[in-house]
């Protein structure tokens, strides 16, 4: 296809253009934003995005504490690192391609909140309350992927990858697993040694927001309208639960009837997947997990046992990352609540438009809205440290 071949082309001088950069030894991330926003310079669109570099560019001036992330930060102490995260993805992903929107939608969770510092990875224990354990992390999987990934990595060069570029290197392997773009990363990145489980409550978009809580919520990040619609086109790939969208099918807003925005035969594909079962709801005799000691299980947790999910679905098979999402949601047949909402927001539903009629422009933005989702807030040492299990925060080092 052409315009793949054009992508591959742009990645291939970006690529270029960064290693020029990194002849400079301390690259920086600001100067790097920028050059890659005139790399993209021919879109007719980049205005905004030139805005929003030199914003980035303040920002990180002002945290000049530690050091910059940068290009192929491990090369000489674990020269293979890359390579071991993405042979293990790729090996994990073609037993169990599910893992692909797993560590997405991880990477996300983790990055949103506090930064990207692997923190979501963190388990409870010991009076330190996980950011897993907070209401909206329901359903989050891909741990024990990460948990393979480091052991690999440990195995070969032990206590110098950290779990923060795991999570996010990743992310780009399944991004691009799931048909998207590819999209270069630095590296560098160091784990908290904190959990922050009620940032997560409050702070996560949730499926019932509306477009001016959503955009809210990603402007508080530094996401604009635009880069928050491209970030959405992740929904393209992956599973969700019924549970989420259940009041939309059946008592929307407490009205006993569906969501209007949602199209009528779409309205009636979904309740076939998801009855409107108050069994759901209701514990199981038999539960098919064991609770994991440390929290109680919850009723919703339970409720997840029985709703295996379906597929988000929008791509059908195998036909690519991004345009069919957009194109669904100006038929009105967006899955959750939240993603219908972008059609809802004048500007948002611009870029609806612009990412349904263009698969170029919404992979080139998808990732550079994922390059600067994996670069939000990170800790550089000599901040964080290098975890060597991801589960875990070491009390020694
Ligand atoms: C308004 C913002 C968002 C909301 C309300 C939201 C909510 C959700 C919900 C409720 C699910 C279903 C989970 C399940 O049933 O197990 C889901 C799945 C998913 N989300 Fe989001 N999300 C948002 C933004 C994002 C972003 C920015 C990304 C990534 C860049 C992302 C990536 C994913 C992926 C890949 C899945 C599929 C996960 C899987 O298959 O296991 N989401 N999201
Ligand atoms: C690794 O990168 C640093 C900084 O970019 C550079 O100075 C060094 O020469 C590189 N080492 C190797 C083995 O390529
Ligand atoms: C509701 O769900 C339960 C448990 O999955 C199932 O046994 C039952 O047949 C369902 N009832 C209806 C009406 O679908
Ligand atoms: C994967 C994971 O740890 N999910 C947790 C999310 O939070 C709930 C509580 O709200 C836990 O029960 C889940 O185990």
């Amino acid at each position: 296809m052409d315009f793949t071949r054009k992508l591959s082309f742009l990645v291939f001088l970006l690529c270029v253009l960064i290693s020029l950069k990194n002849q400079n030894a301390e690259t920086n991330k600001a100067s790097w934003f920028s050059s890659y926003s005139s790399t993209f310079s021919q879109s007719p669109l980049s205005s905004r995005h030139m805005f929003s570099a030199s914003k980035m560019e303040q920002k990180i001036q002002e945290s000049q504490l530690s050091r910059p992330l940068r290009y192929d930060y491990y090369n000489e102490s674990c020269p293979q690192a890359e390579q071991i995260i993405k042979s293990t993805v790729q090996e994990l992903y073609s037993l169990k391609p599910s893992i692909a929107p797993q560590l997405l939608r991880l990477v996300f969770h983790d990055c949103f909140i506090e930064g990207c510092d692997a923190s979501v990875l963190l388990d409870s224990y010991d009076g330190i309350e996980s950011e897993k354990d907070s209401p909206p992390n329901e359903s989050l999987k891909g741990f024990d992927h990460i948990d393979i990934i480091k052991s690999e990595l440990e195995g070969t060069c032990p206590g110098v990858v950290s779990c923060a570029d795991i999570l996010v290197l990743a992310a780009r392997e399944s991004v691009l697993l799931a048909g998207g773009p590819f999209y270069p990363l630095y590296t560098g990145r160091r784990d908290s040694t904190v959990s922050y489980s009620e940032v997560a409550t409050f702070d996560l978009p949730s499926p019932q927001d509306d477009v001016v809580k959503i955009t809210e919520k990603f402007a508080s990040r530094g996401f604009d309208e635009r880069e928050t619609v491209s970030l959405l086109g992740a929904h393209s790939t992956g599973m969700i639960h019924c549970k989420f969208i259940l009041n939309r099918l059946y008592n929307f807003g407490g009205t006993k009837r569906p969501d209007p925005s949602i199209n009528s035969e779409f309205l009636t594909l979904l309740r076939s997947q998801c009855k409107n079962n108050r069994t759901l709801f209701t514990p199981s005799a038999s539960p098919a997990q064991t609770p994991s000691p440390s929290s109680s299980i919850s009723v919703l947790s339970l409720a997840l046992i029985q709703d295996p999910g379906m597929k988000m679905d929008y791509e059908g098979s195998g036909s690519g990352f991004g345009m069919l999402y957009y194109r669904s949601l100006l038929q009105g047949r967006g899955i959750l609540y939240a993603d219908q909402q972008l059609t809802a927001g004048e500007d948002t539903e611009t870029w609806v438009r612009a990412y349904a009629s263009d698969a170029s422009l919404f992979q080139k933005e998808f990732a550079m809205a994922m390059m600067k989702l994996s670069n939000h807030r990170v800790l550089t040492a000599p901040l964080g440290r290098v975890r060597s299990d991801c589960r875990r925060i070491d009390l020694e080092s």
